[in-house]
Formats: C-alpha cells, sequence, structure tokens
C-alpha cells in the first residue's frame, strides 16, 4: 500500500460494450491502470515527493523523476478517464457547456472533427484532450501519459475531456483501426462528467 490507490471503476468492465469490449476494460483497470499507481507510489515512498499531491507532481513533471511522471500521469489521467464515460452515454453535451463549445469551434460537428483527428494524428501513444484554457475551450494532445496539467506540457490548461489512444485501449478490438476506436468512444461520453468539470474549471 503507499498513498495512492486505484479508485473504483464506476461500472462493470462490460458496461461499455459494444464500443469498448469487456476484456480491454478489465485489462486496462487491473493491469495498466494499476501498475501505474504502484509505480507511482513505489518512486515516491520515502522521499520528499511523498507529501506533495498528484496535482503538484505532475505541475513540477519537469523536475520530478521519469517514473513520477509517466506513472503520476498515467494514474491521473486513467482515473478522469474512467468517469468521462458511462453505459448509454453519447450524444451532444447541452447548457453552457455546449454554449462554450459552439463559442470556440463554430459547432459541435467542428469540435468533434477537431478532437477526432487530434486523437488520430498523435503519433505512438498519448492522449487527446479537451481542456480550459484562460477561460477557453481548446483542444490539444500529448505524448505517452503527459497531460495538460504538466509544466512540460505544450498546451496548458485544465482537461475536462480526454481520450486515451494508446494500443492498449483498443486493440483487442480494434487492432490498427485507431480511428475507428476513436468514432466508436462517441457513443460512450459522459457529458454530465464533463459539463461538471467544465463548471469546476472557469
Ligand atoms: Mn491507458
Amino acid at each position: 500500500m503507499g498513498k495512492f490507490e486505484l479508485p473504483k471503476l464506476p461500472y462493470q468492465y462490460d458496461a461499455l460494450e459494444p464500443y469498448i469490449d469487456k476484456m480491454t476494460m478489465e485489462i486496462h483497470y487491473t493491469k495498466h491502470h494499476n501498475a501505474y499507481v504502484t509505480n507511482l507510489n513505489n518512486a515516491v515512498t520515502g522521499t520528499d515527493l511523498e507529501k506533495k499531491s498528484l496535482e503538484e507532481l505532475l505541475a513540477s513533471a519537469s523536475k520530478v523523476p521519469a517514473a513520477v511522471r509517466n506513472n503520476g500521469g498515467g494514474h491521473y489521467n486513467h482515473s478522469m478517464f474512467w468517469t468521462l464515460m458511462k453505459k448509454g452515454g453519447g450524444g451532444t453535451p447541452a447548457g453552457k457547456l455546449a454554449d462554450a463549445i459552439n463559442a470556440a469551434f463554430s459547432s459541435f460537428a467542428e469540435f468533434k472533427a477537431k478532437f477526432s483527428n487530434a486523437a488520430a494524428t498523435r503519433f505512438g501513444s498519448g492522449w487527446a484532450w479537451l481542456i480550459v484554457q484562460d477561460g477557453k475551450l481548446v483542444v490539444s494532445s500529448t505524448p505517452n501519459q503527459d497531460n495538460p496539467l504538466m509544466d512540460v506540457a505544450d498546451v496548458k490548461g485544465t482537461p475536462i475531456l480526454g481520450l486515451d489512444v494508446w494500443e492498449h485501449a483498443y486493440y483487442l478490438k480494434y487492432q490498427n483501426r485507431r480511428p475507428e476506436y476513436i468514432e466508436n468512444w462517441w457513443n460512450v461520453i459522459n457529458w454530465d462528467a464533463v459539463a461538471e468539470r467544465f463548471s469546476a474549471a472557469k
């Protein structure tokens, strides 16, 4: 045991079928995310970094050991990712989030195209993001387990939506067809959760 813990998955492994298959969910959560938590704990336990919050560790990513940057990012990104999806999700956002998306990208369709392109064109492993930056919505992407909260990020801000495009997130079901995984993922987005993050970020 260490300071950081694997959060409870808010649904069953098969909840996001057929878009995200049960085996991928189970391995992704119990193996990949769990390993980030274990390795993060191993990297900070007994050091000064043990006193820092996860957000503080991410904000100083350029100064912490690579194991803290990689596994701290992995823990943060996946903890967020699970909450951004739900059974019966999808559709389009409403309210202030919808207004902000229309203001920033002209339309939901334009936003979806821009985000999907960021996810599809991230070379190798990484994430696509919708972030709040100085009160405005911006689409970006990061390599590996980096994220927009890190001081090393090219585009910084508060992430409110993120998509994991590591092969481990889709390869069992989609093999090399990352664009198909991305397109199907829009059917499981929990827009209420994204809207909550949006209002908290303002
Ligand atoms: Mn992953």
